[in-house]
């Protein structure tokens, strides 16, 4: 119940976010067509300029500006990717699912998400020399590039009513897409640490942004960062563009396999101290909370930032787990809601020509990558998929397919991903309220015809 109460106050605050939308749409719609032809500065004013007829009434500000087209539409703020659309190694931006908390932040309303603004201020005790990095500063320090998957915590959540058959579990309805894979390029963490002198005794970083919202940012012990800082950085371009507004544009947090949530988006500050740190983030939301799981214990030195000690929920999400999945619509029979631009009704099952066909599919492993994927009809005997290249290691997924002959009628085809310690993909895995990180294997039903 206090989930659900928890769910009515960010749409109401969304919804709040929103309402301040006509004006500034209003201007952005003057601005662009007065200069129709011209460079616009975004791509989305020059769509709202051309889409809008002349003398009508501006559009609604939209909470997301990406194109709706390739995206599945889960919430006013959320999309997830169409996965069983998907077929390239590299996910399109365009195809990338979209997890805010509020609306997308405008430049419009925020001006220090414009590039000649932005800056981000690192302070805390846990470093000798706290400093202010401009956009363009940013660009001139040594960068990396890298090839990795970005997941939401709650992809998945539908197996938890799908096929856990538990309707206690609240969140939006991503089926299996709140995935996708980019080249990400940042300033490695081991360079910024080496910039404000880590202290020896430094315990946590606050990634905060505050931008969206005003409590929007999340912690990561150092110690989890200094043990892979060249891997987690500060990013700026995605794909090999400058990140999109909806990707936390100008400049987001990236953490290579942990759930999304690590990688604030709109980041503008960085606490660095020698004290654990309670959010939202790691207090009430994005947190395993049940049976199987213990709060974690809050220590005396411990700031708490907009929330407080009775909020401490349970355990923070971190790494993803396992999974797979082939390209094909899961069932959405005991969902809460099935999203209405889903290629399936509530219950129908997606229907395949009988014959020979290939099966194609992607797993991940992000902690310690993909060993082999496996893959079962009907509940028979467990094959080995082919797995198909690139495979870059740890942090990327991988590709893979199988021959199936279709024979007419109805068919449930599994898949289990097994990583390079041995971990394979469960059955089932235990309840949380908040429907996170659900890594089990996922049951396709098909029909053949
Ligand atoms: N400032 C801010 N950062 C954020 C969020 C947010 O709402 N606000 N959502 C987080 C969550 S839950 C996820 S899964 C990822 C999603 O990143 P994407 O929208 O670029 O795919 O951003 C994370 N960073
Ligand atoms: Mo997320």
């Amino acid at each position: 119940m206090g989930i659900n109460k928890h769910q009515e106050q960010e749409k109401k605050m969304v919804e709040e976010a929103l309402r301040i939308g006509p004006q500034s749409d209003r201007r952005r719609f003057f601005v662009s067509a007065a200069t129709m032809g011209a460079a616009a500065a975004t791509a989305p004013l020059v769509s709202m300029a051309q889409s809008a007829p002349a003398g009508a009434a501006p559009a609604a500000r939209r909470a997301i500006l990406k194109n709706d087209a390739r995206l599945l539409n889960i919430g006013a703020t959320v999309r997830s990717g169409n996965y069983w659309d998907f077929t390239t190694f590299m996910t399109p931006v365009e195809e990338f699912y979209v997890r805010n908390h509020y609306p997308t932040p405008l430049v419009e309303q925020k001006p220090i998400l414009d590039p000649k603004n932005w800056n981000l201020k690192i302070h805390g005790n846990g470093i000798d020399k706290p400093i202010e990095i401009t956009y363009d500063q940013l660009l001139k320090m040594p960068s990396k590039t890298i090839v990795a998957t970005m997941e939401c915590h709650g992809n998945g959540r539908s197996l938890f009513w799908e096929q856990q058959g538990h309707d206690k579990v609240a969140g939006g309805n991503w089926v299996l897409g709140a995935i996708g894979q980019a080249e990400w390029q940042y300033v490695p963490m081991s360079h910024i640490f080496a910039l404000v002198g880590l202290k020896p005794n430094a315990k946590s970083v606050l990634f905060w942004s505050g931008v969206d919202g005003n409590d929007m940012g999340r912690p990561m012990p150092v110690s989890e960062i200094t043990s892979r800082a060249d891997d987690i950085g500060i990013c700026f371009n995605m794909n090999g563009n400058p990140l999109t507004a909806d990707h936390g544009g100008p400049v987001r947090v990236v953490v290579p396999g942990w759930g999304g949530t690590a990688s604030i988006k709109w980041l503008t500050e960085m606490k660095i101290d020698t004290h654990h740190h309670w959010v939202r983030l790691n207090t009430k939301g994005e947190v395993y909370i049940g049976p199987d799981y213990e709060a974690p214990t809050i220590n005396p030195t411990d700031e708490f930032i907009g929330v407080a000690a009775a909020d401490v929920k349970g355990p923070m999400v971190t790494w993803m787990p396992i999974k797979s999945f082939i390209t094909v619509p899961l069932v959405l029979e005991k969902s809460p809601s099935v999203p209405a631009n889903y290629p399936l009704k509530r219950g129908e099952v997606p229907k395949v020509s009988a014959g020979r066909q290939v099966m194609r599919g992607y797993a991940w492993a992000p902690q310690h990558g993909i060993w082999y994927v496996e893959y079962r009809i009907d509940g028979g005997m467990w094959q080995r998929a082919n797995l198909r290249q690139p495979n870059l290691g740890k942090y990327t997924w991988v590709r893979f397919d199988f021959p199936w002959d279709a024979t007419p009628g109805n068919h449930v085809i599994e898949t289990r991903g097994t990583d390079s310690k041995g971990n394979s993909q469960p059955a089932t895995v235990p309840f949380n309220q908040l429907g996170m990180a659900n890594g089990a294997v996922p049951k396709f039903k098909i029909q053949v015809v």
